[in-house]
């Protein structure tokens, strides 16, 4: 892990721009919250490690999507929701699936197309669901699942239950027709959607800065109404504050809000990408000025958490990661009758 983190109140967003002074000096937040936060993206991390290692091997076909780099986001946006409320996102999405609570054998097990993973090894990295954990995938089309998160925030609306909905998206989705069509719908009828851009400075081999117009986006919703702050993606207490703020002003009748949040991913786009679209420097400055785990780490240590504690997280997250990569190998792949199921669901 990179080390030389600079102190939360010194971090500018990762994209070289200042992200909203949304918290206060990371230092005094609750010492248990900050563990949590620890173990939760160092799981995502190790997680996805492992899966770049059975991808290499042969074990995962089709597209796998790391997450490695953005894991504060999901981890603090997940802090501030409650039983109940939804996720979706795009196919980059292994991060958020764990972040809910789904179990990382049955996530790792779908990659290798094992009949023990969540689509029954029939979905592969981009289709993963649960609804018990308010996960609704997992979308290979880019910026079609706003859309469908709008359709869950109107969902609790129309019941008026009191639950909000989560819509990741990229930057490079997000200037997407039907993004703007869902900020209309969900601004007209204050729908309980909390649209989370991951500006991770890259759509595949294309920077934000050749892409959009707008440079701002966390103003993307201004035409609508749409309150929006641009948040250091990277800092997870700032993630969370940010976060506490619009799913306040959801669940409070007040309609939807838009976070932009400043990260990167460290990975390729997907599992081939010729990485000439940014020099190896600009991939380790971040790692080594601004990595979230490691920002986390220092701030536990500096608060008196001693080494060996820090050394018992790492080790329950290997653990956790060693059984799902042998679960994931172990399962066997789906029978061919599983063909026929999960395919059609009659109504009538
Ligand atoms: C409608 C549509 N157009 C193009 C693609 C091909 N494509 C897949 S990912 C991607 C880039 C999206 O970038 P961004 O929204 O920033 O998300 P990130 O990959 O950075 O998480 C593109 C163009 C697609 N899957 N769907
Ligand atoms: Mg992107």
């Amino acid at each position: 892990m990179a080390n030389g983190t600079e102190s939360a109140t010194k971090r500018g967003g990762a994209n070289g721009k200042e992200a909203v002074p949304s918290t206060a000096p990371s230092a005094g937040h609750n010492q248990d919250l900050l563990s949590r936060a620890y173990r939760d993206m160092l799981l995502i991390r190790r997680f996805e490690e492992r899966a770049g290692q059975l991808y290499g091997m042969g074990l995962i076909g089709g597209f796998c999507h790391l997450y490695i780099g953005q894991e504060a986001v999901v981890v603090g946006m997940q802090m501030t929701l409650q039983e109940g409320d939804q996720v979706i996102t795009s196919y980059r999405d292994h991060g958020h699936m764990l972040a809910t609570g789904m179990e990382a054998r049955g996530v790792m097990a779908e990659l290798t197309g094992r009949i023990g993973g969540y689509s029954k090894g029939k979905g592969g990295s981009m289709h993963m669901f649960s609804r018990e954990k308010g996960f609704y995938g997992g979308h290979g089309i880019v910026g079609a699942q706003v859309a469908l998160g709008t359709g869950l925030a109107f969902a609790n609306w129309y019941r008026e239950n009191g639950q909000v909905s989560l819509a990741y998206f990229g930057e490079g989705a997000s200037n997407q027709g039907q993004v703007y069509e869902s900020f209309n719908l969900a601004a007209l009828l204050k729908l309980p959607c909390v649209f989370v851009i991951e500006n991770n400075r890259y759509g595949m081999g294309t920077s934000v800065e050749r892409a959009s117009a707008s440079k701002d986006l966390s103003k993307n919703g201004a035409p609508w109404g749409i309150p929006g702050e641009q948040v250091d993606g990277m800092d997870v207490m700032a993630v969370k504050a940010a976060g506490e703020r619009a799913v306040a002003h959801c669940r409070e009748g007040k309609g939807p809000y838009l976070l932009e949040m400043l990260t990167y991913r460290y990975r390729g786009h997907s599992m081939s990408d010729p990485a000439k679209y940014r020099t190896r420097e600009e991939v380790q400055k971040m790692r080594e000025q601004s990595d979230c785990i490691e920002h986390v780490r220092k701030l536990l240590l500096e608060s008196g958490r001693g080494e060996a504690e820090l050394k018992a997280v790492d080790d329950e997250v290997k653990a956790i990661v060693a059984d799902a990569a042998e679960f994931a190998q172990s399962s066997p792949e789906p029978d061919e009758s599983e063909l026929w199921t999960d395919v059609l669901v009659e109504t009538r």
